[in-house]
Order: C-alpha cells, then structure tokens, then sequence
C-alpha cells in the first residue's frame, strides 16, 4: 500500500513542470524536455542531442535532457512555444519565423533577400546584432529565452508545376510557417499563403492538392519527402531564417542559476557543430533529391529582381522603426 502511495505521488510531480524540476531534496537528476520537429539525424536534431550530452556532462548529472524528434510531442512549432511560455515544456529547437508572432522584432533578421549569402548572415547574427536579438527574446516578457542560432540554409518555393518567374506564382496556394510577413510575402508574390500545416504534414498537402506547394531549404525538403510530390524547386532564396534554440523561462527560474549558465554556455556552444553537420546535410540533400528527378530552375539576375522588387513594401511595414538596424545589417561584412 505505502509503495503505491509513493509511486503515486512521484507520478503526480512529474506532471508538475516547476515540481519535477525544483532542486529540492531529491537525489535524482532534474529532467527536462526538449522538442524538435525534425527527425532522427538532421543536422539539427544531431545538435539537440549535443546539447543535451553536453548539459548533462557540464552539470554532472544533475540536468538530462530528453530530445523528442520528428514532430512527436509538438508537430507545429507554435504549439511548442506557447508550451514553452506556460513552463510546459522546457526547450524547442525552432525556427525564428514562427517565434516573431511572439516577439516582433525578429521579422528584422528573416527579411526577404536581407542577407547577400550565409556567411553575411553568420557575421550578423554572431556580431552584435544577433546577440541583441537573443537578448530580446528575453526581455521582451515573451517568456521564452533564446539560447542560439542554428544555420537552415536558404528557403526557396517548390511546387507541383514549373516555377520560372513571378508571374507563375500567380494564384499558386504555398505552405508558409505560422508568421503573418512570409503570407504577405507570397501574396505580393501573387499567389496565397497557407499556415497551420505543420512540416511534417506538408507531403500529404500537397499530395491530396490542398496546396501547389510550399517552401523550404535542400533538407527539408528531401528528409520530408516533399521533393516526391512537387517536384519543382526554384532556387529563388527568397529567405534565410535561421534556427533558435529557445528555453522556457518559466522552467529555467526553477533551476539553479549556475546551472542555467551552464545551460546558455553548452547551447552556445553547439552552434558550430550543427553549422558543420548543417554543411554536409545540404549538400548530400540537393545531390539526393537531383539523382531522383528533382527539376530545378535557376533564375535569371532580372527575373530574381524581379522577386527581390516585390518585397519593397515588407521592408516599409515589418522594418518600420528598424529603419537603422536594417542598414546597419545589410552594410556587414562590406
Ligand atoms: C525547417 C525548419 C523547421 C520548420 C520548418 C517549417 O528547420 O524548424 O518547422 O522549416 O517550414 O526548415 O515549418
């Protein structure tokens, strides 16, 4: 009986976020959750499991952290950030688009053709500019915490028909994260955004025809298994929006602040390794989906103007008050 009674209440504080990861009395290591939408290998799933080795060896024991992959607890990423304000989950590895719902400022440094390539996004987001983005995520009550960047490549449109310039994009229904910019960035496109299809369901969409296609980098696209059914990839790199890994606030106050240090140092720490493991998954993702019949179009310097052109009035709306930032950003590394 008294065995039971204590099975009991140990089930009950583990459903308690602030219970199970209090310091306390008890002996065992803290437990926390970490939600990735990708699956088993990727580039970014590889670093969430680095940072949780790392946590555990830095903090001796004390912190484990277990890595849920392929969508299994959250399969849309707002989903794992609101669990993440409310302490229901302690980490997500996501990507900063759906988080600028929750802190605006981030549309700044997901700009359409912000970046002239990925080492000008790297000085950016490793200089001072995105340092100070981290440090808003924070400070701006979203409750959530940004702990790094991941590199995701460029994001460019593939469809279930040739893509060769804007005006093909006319009328084409294209998955979009959950983020209100990139649905106006289709629709000066001329085409429609549609949000609430989480990466892991986009295949079906397209293949049951709710929409022509949806956007994405080499990866996803081919671990996804998109490439099978839109197999038209236009390398238009309209976006380059990095990845963060976010903590709840609410699960990082009941900890240790030195353990949250640690918790910071190891994320940061990761960054170079997921960039490098990020590196080759591109390149071995493009060479894959290619060998098996991806068509891909290249743009023309005036018809990728032309891409570029449209995107005018998303600067004036989404860089209004950042007027400076974005110079700022667009003059690094020149
Ligand atoms: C991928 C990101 C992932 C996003 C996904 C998407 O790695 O975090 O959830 O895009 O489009 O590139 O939803």
């Amino acid at each position: 009986m008294k065995k039971i009674a204590v099975l009991l209440l140990v089930a009950v504080a583990m459903m308690i976020p602030a219970f199970a990861s209090g310091s306390g009395e008890s002996s065992g290591p803290v437990v926390l959750t970490l939600s990735e939408v990708h699956a088993e290998g990727y580039p970014t799933t590889l670093a969430d499991y680095e940072f949780a080795r790392l946590v555990e060896e830095r903090t001796e024991g004390r912190i484990k952290i277990d890595v849920y992959s392929g969508g299994t607890l959250y399969g849309e990423e707002t989903g794992s950030i609101e669990a993440l304000q409310i302490g229901d989950l302690a980490f997500a590895r996501v990507s900063a688009s759906p988080v600028a719902s929750y802190v605006p400022a981030l549309n700044v440094i997901q700009l359409p053709y912000l970046y002239r390539d990925g080492d000008h996004m790297w000085q950016v987001l490793n200089g001072p500019v995105g340092q100070d983005m981290l440090n808003e995520i924070e400070a701006s009550g979203s409750g959530l915490v940004g702990l790094c960047y991941y590199d995701a490549g460029a994001r460019n449109f593939y469809t279930t028909k040739p893509v060769g310039s804007v005006a093909d994009m006319a009328g084409l229904k294209i998955r979009l994260q959950n983020n209100p910019m990139m649905v106006e960035m289709v629709q000066l496109l001329g085409g429609n955004g549609v949000t609430g299809i989480g990466p892991n369901d986009v295949y079906s969409a397209i293949q049951q025809g709710t929409i022509d296609g949806a956007e994405n980098n080499w990866p996803t696209y081919e671990s996804m298994g998109d490439y099978q059914v839109a197999p038209y990839f236009v390398l238009d790199g309209h976006t380059r929006v990095p990845e963060i890994l976010l903590a709840s606030k609410a699960v990082l106050d009941t900890l240790d602040p030195a353990d949250v240090e640690i918790i910071k140092e190891c994320a940061k720490e990761t960054q170079a390794y997921e960039i490098e493991q990020w590196a080759l998954r591109e390149e071995s993702s493009e060479a894959k989906v290619t060998s098996e019949g991806v068509i891909v179009t290249e743009l023309t310097p005036e018809q990728l103007q032309e891409f570029q052109d449209r995107m005018a009035p998303l600067y004036a709306k989404y860089g209004a008050g950042y007027e400076d930032l974005i110079t700022e950003i667009q003059n690094t590394g020149l």
